[in-house]
């Protein structure tokens, strides 16, 4: 008897290949969803298995035809077996549907977890951290203390619950999120060219304006293009706030004190290649006089985790106090925030989803941004 198993996302995937490889009359003996383990076995996807038969193996009147069954298929995908082969003897049906659980089983083990014991588990974990972005020195740790500390050590030693308890436990106070203080006049943004500076820049000064608490200044140091200012000063316009420009180090005290009427003041910097040296020294430059109360270190997500290191560790002459994460929206993979904020010792202010302003930025707490891995981790 030829029966074959089909794993797929969606039934008419599996119709088709039936037809192809089992004939136009094959018969489908039973569907049921499952999960399949993806990237080391953490991720896991829904598919559903088919097990399918080539009808002339089946007696004449055996089992429902394909289309019955791929309707019922359709309209209940769960467990089945072919308890339709009424004409078979007794004897050959006993057969074949011990055939049939022994290759689901079969099927079911290839998908099963790797066993536990020695490091596989601990080598898991860290693969998963390391592909979400996690340094490879704390994707180690982390990966050991969500082992130690597993509360259901059964599954696949620990579960993504537990990975994301020891990151939160390691961080401490730094898992919490950390928005611009209340008392905090003059906050700097800095970070590399097109993270999205500008546009987090008018989404926390719309913000503001909208609850009204605080009268709100935008001051810019970067008029390296012409762009950049005009960027900045539209957004100005359009939240009916003033905005001072300085050009050079010189002008940023009376660029300051022309806002002296505003409780808050967001100074816009040059994006630069943060990877050059004399281009932090330049910004320092700039900053310097601007006596920041905060200064937000702005990482897109979308860059590599290498680099964002590299980045974060030539910020360090700027004195950056917090960090914002942009382009959440682009990426999958949020490794790279409890990596830093660990490497940097600086909590997370905010959090960018995307290009509208105001509505796309978020104060989220390490344990929300992390738990888009209980979707991947899932037992199903
Ligand atoms: N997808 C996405 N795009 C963003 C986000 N924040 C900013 N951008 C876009 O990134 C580009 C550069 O932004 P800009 O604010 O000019 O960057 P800056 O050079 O750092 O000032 C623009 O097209 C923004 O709309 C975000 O959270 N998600
Ligand atoms: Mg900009």
């Amino acid at each position: 008897m030829i029966v074959r198993r089909y794993v797929v996302k969606e039934m008419p995937e599996a119709v088709a290949s039936i037809r192809r490889e089992l004939g136009q009359d094959a018969v489908i003996l039973s569907t049921r969803q499952i999960r399949v383990r993806k990237w080391l076995g953490l991720r896991s996807e829904r598919r559903i298995e088919v097990m399918a038969a080539a009808r002339e193996e089946l007696a004449a009147s055996a089992g429902a035809s394909f289309g019955q069954a791929l309707k019922r298929a359709m309209a209940e995908p769960g467990e089945r077996t072919a308890s339709s082969l009424r004409s078979e003897p007794w004897s050959q049906l006993a057969h074949e549907l011990a055939e049939i659980k022994r290759m689901l089983a079969d099927a079911r083990a290839q998908d099963a977890p790797l066993e536990e014991g020695g490091d596989k588990p601990l080598q898991r974990w860290n693969a998963f951290l390391q592909t979400e972005g996690v340094d490879a020195v704390l994707a180690e740790r982390w990966a050991r203390m969500a082992l130690g500390g597993a509360k259901s050590p059964g599954m696949r030693g620990g579960s993504v619950e537990d990975l994301i308890d020891a990151i939160e436990g390691d961080l401490g106070a730094l898992a919490q999120p950390s928005p611009i203080r209340r008392d905090s006049r003059i906050v700097a943004f800095v970070g590399p060219t097109g993270v999205g500076k500008t546009t987090t820049i008018a989404k926390i000064a719309a913000l503001h304006v909208l609850a009204g608490q605080r009268r709100v200044g935008l001051l810019t140091t970067d008029t390296f293009r012409i762009a950049a200012v005009e960027q900045l000063k539209t957004y100005a316009d359009i939240l009916n706030v003033p905005i001072a420009i300085a050009d050079e180090p010189e002008q940023v005290p009376s660029a300051l004190a022309s806002l002296a009427s505003c409780d808050l003041v967001l100074v816009d910097t040059a994006g630069r290649n943060f990877l050059n040296p004399a281009s932090i020294e330049q910004t320092k430059r700039m900053l310097d006089p601007v006596e920041a109360d905060e200064v937000l270190l702005v990482i897109s997500l979308a860059t590599k985790p290498a680099d964002a290191v590299k980045i974060a560790n030539m910020a360090k002459p700027l004195c950056v106090d917090k960090l914002i994460f942009t382009k959440l929206d682009e990426t999958e993979s949020v490794g790279m925030v409890p990596s830093l904020v660990a490497l940097c010792q600086r909590p997370v202010a905010y959090v960018t989803t995307g290009q509208n302003v105001p509505d796309d930025i978020d104060i989220l707490s390490m344990r929300d941004l992390l738990s888009a891995w209980k979707e991947v981790g899932g037992d199903g």
